[in-house]
This record gives C-alpha cells, structure tokens and sequence, in this order.
C-alpha cells in the first residue's frame, strides 16, 4: 500500500505544498476537470498536470476519475464513438505511467448526500444521507441546488435524462457497463492502466434510478464481466459500509484474493436508520466500518495498491470543499499509515 491524497487541481485551495507536507504522502490522484464529458483526454493536458504534480516532488499516481457520459450508460447509439474517446484518453495514461482509473458507473449523480454540514457532537461537521430528505428534494428545478459533483444540468436537461432512464431497468444497466468494458479493458490492459470502479454511492437507487454496484456479489459479477486484471474495483470502505448487510472486511479479503482491488478509498460512516447514515472520523472507534480489519484484510491479500484517505469532517474551523478539507483527512492518512505500519511488524 502506498498513502496518496486526493487534488482537485490548481483550483484547489489545498496546495502541493501542504500535501507535500503530511508524512507519509507521495502520489496524489487528480484529474483533468475542465473537459466536456465525453471528450477524449489530450496527452499534453494530462502531462503538464503531471509535470505540476512533479514540480512539487510528488507523483501523479492515479486519475479519479474520467467521467462516464450518460450515453453509454444509457446505451445509445452513439457510445462507440464516446467509448472511442475514453479509450484515447486511457492510452494517454498509459503512455504517461498513470496506471490507475477510477471511474464510476451511476446514472445521473454521482456521490450523494443531504446534508453538507451535519453537526457532530464534537462540534465538527460531517456529511450526512437521509433517505426521507432525498425525498423531499425537488429535481424540477435541475441540479443546480443540489450538492454539486455531478454534472450540472438545468431542469430540461435532467428531465430528459431522467425520462430516459425510466426505459433502463438495473438488468440493462449491466449489460451497457459490460458493453463498456469488453471494449475499455483491452485497451487499459495493453496500456498497462488498471479500471477501478468506484461503488455507487449511497448503495441503492436514488430518484428512481438505477444503481448496480452495491453490494459483495455485484464487485464479484464486475470483475467477472471482463476476467483480466485489468479490470477492478476502488474498495470505497464509506460507500459499501453504508448498507448494513455489507461485511465490509470479508468483501475486501474476496475481492482482495482475486487481485482486482486496485485502489482503497477510507472512510468511516455511522449508519443511524433505515438508509440514513452519516460520516465520522476515520477510527474504527468511531464508526460502523471496521478500518483495522478492513486494512488487515488488504495487507493479508497483498495490496500494493494506491490509498487514499477519503472524505473528511470540517474541524478546527476549516471551511472548504465539502468532504475535502486538508485536516480530517491528513488525520485519516496518519491513522491508516499507523494501522498499515501495526500489520507489517
Ligand atoms: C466522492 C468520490 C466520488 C468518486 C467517483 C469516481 O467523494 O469518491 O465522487 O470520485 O464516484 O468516479
């Protein structure tokens, strides 16, 4: 395992500098972010932010993600050519060294929560899900007010997205992200890239749409889709660890043993009702994921993989992208690197 922090590029308010300076962190993962999704990634674009990445003695070790445009989700017609554009864009990865992709697979949204700035006892903030507040969300007047990582899209826009995932059963779903990958995972393998999924996020439907990977035996029917290394998972310990059914440690020593975790995400979340669940420091102490067995789990597998610690509170008064402020998660990267350094003795 290697410790890597995530950068939002030279917009982000955390600088090289500051990643620079937490023990441990030698590779950052980042990605091109002013690009229409959909559009191929130019190789000269992706070297000078590597070249940035360099120029403050760190490495650019994983890109998360290149988005996956809604049309091959939806399977439309013109996927080919987008699946064309994707495949140029992870050729210009590999010819770069940057050998890990994560990516996601979920209609629409991407990571989703209700409540940016959930007071936690401690008088830190977190990010929590509410299932019933999801409810109450109104998607008529398009994302724009809604935690924004995903695309935003105007209310005709998400209409008409919407109305045609309606016709996509989760059934569909899977037959397009196989579709996906029998022609994206060649390519990565010839290029010397490994896919790492990322788990949807929370782990079942949102808004009616459909969300597939969610649980052990989704991971286990993904690697399978395409059987090449090529072709892994981002083990999100936060996404998985909001759905109680999920043994978070045991899915992470199976998919561990068949080689195809090839980036861990680790965070800790309390789930507090039916679908409802909020984040907490990393700890296992203070969540419902055990991060000690979980990293045990990697180590006894053989995870040499990138790590990065994910979304963190807001503490000591920090204000900043929701999830990634500097502190919380440079406490998580020390907390992990300490509970690595424990299994190694
Ligand atoms: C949230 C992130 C996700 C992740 C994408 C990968 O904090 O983990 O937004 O980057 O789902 O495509």
């Amino acid at each position: 395992m290697y410790m890597t922090f995530r950068w939002f590029g030279p917009s982000d308010p955390i600088s090289l500098t500051y990643i620079r300076q937490i023990p441990g962190v030698r590779a950052v993962v980042s990605a091109l972010y002013d690009l229409p999704v959909g559009a191929p990634w130019p190789r000269e674009r992706l070297e000078r932010l590597a070249a940035d990445v360099g120029a403050a003695d760190l490495k650019l070790a994983v890109v998360e993600s290149i988005p996956v445009h809604e049309d091959i989700k939806l399977g439309r017609p013109n996927r080919d050519r987008l699946i064309a554009n994707y495949c140029e864009s992870v050729r210009a990865m590999g010819e770069l060294g940057i050998s890990v992709l994560c990516y996601n697979f979920m209609p629409v949204f991407d990571w989703m929560r209700t409540d940016l700035e959930m007071p936690l006892p401690d008088g830190s903030t977190a990010l929590a899900y509410d299932d019933r507040a999801l409810a109450a969300v109104d998607l008529r007047r398009g994302t724009g007010d809604l935690p924004g990582w995903a695309a935003a899209y105007d209310a005709a826009e998400l209409q008409a997205l919407l109305a045609a995932y309606r016709d996509v059963t989760a059934e569909q779903l899977w037959e397009h992200l196989a579709y996906f990958l029998e022609r994206v995972v060649p390519v990565a393998a010839e290029a010397d890239v490994r896919l790492a999924i990322h788990p949807d996020d929370p782990p079942w439907p949102i808004f009616g749409l459909p969300r597939i990977i969610c649980r052990e035996r989704d991971l286990v029917r993904l690697v399978g889709l395409v059987d090449h290394r090529s072709n892994g998972v981002t083990f999100c310990t936060g996404s998985l660890g909001a759905l109680p059914e999920n043994d978070v440690p045991a899915m992470a020593r199976r998919i561990g043993a068949l080689g195809r975790i090839h980036f861990a995400h680790c965070r800790n979340v309390r789930v507090t009702g039916e679908r409802q669940f909020h984040e907490t420091p990393h700890p296992s102490a203070f969540g419902g994921v055990d991060l000690g067995a979980v990293l045990s789990a990697l180590h006894s597998t053989g995870f040499t993989g990138p790590m990065r610690p994910d979304h963190g509170r807001m503490i000591w008064g920090e204000r900043g992208r929701p999830g990634y402020g500097l502190y919380d998660r440079a406490l998580g990267a020390m907390y992990l690197q300490g509970v690595w350094e424990g299994l190694t003795q």
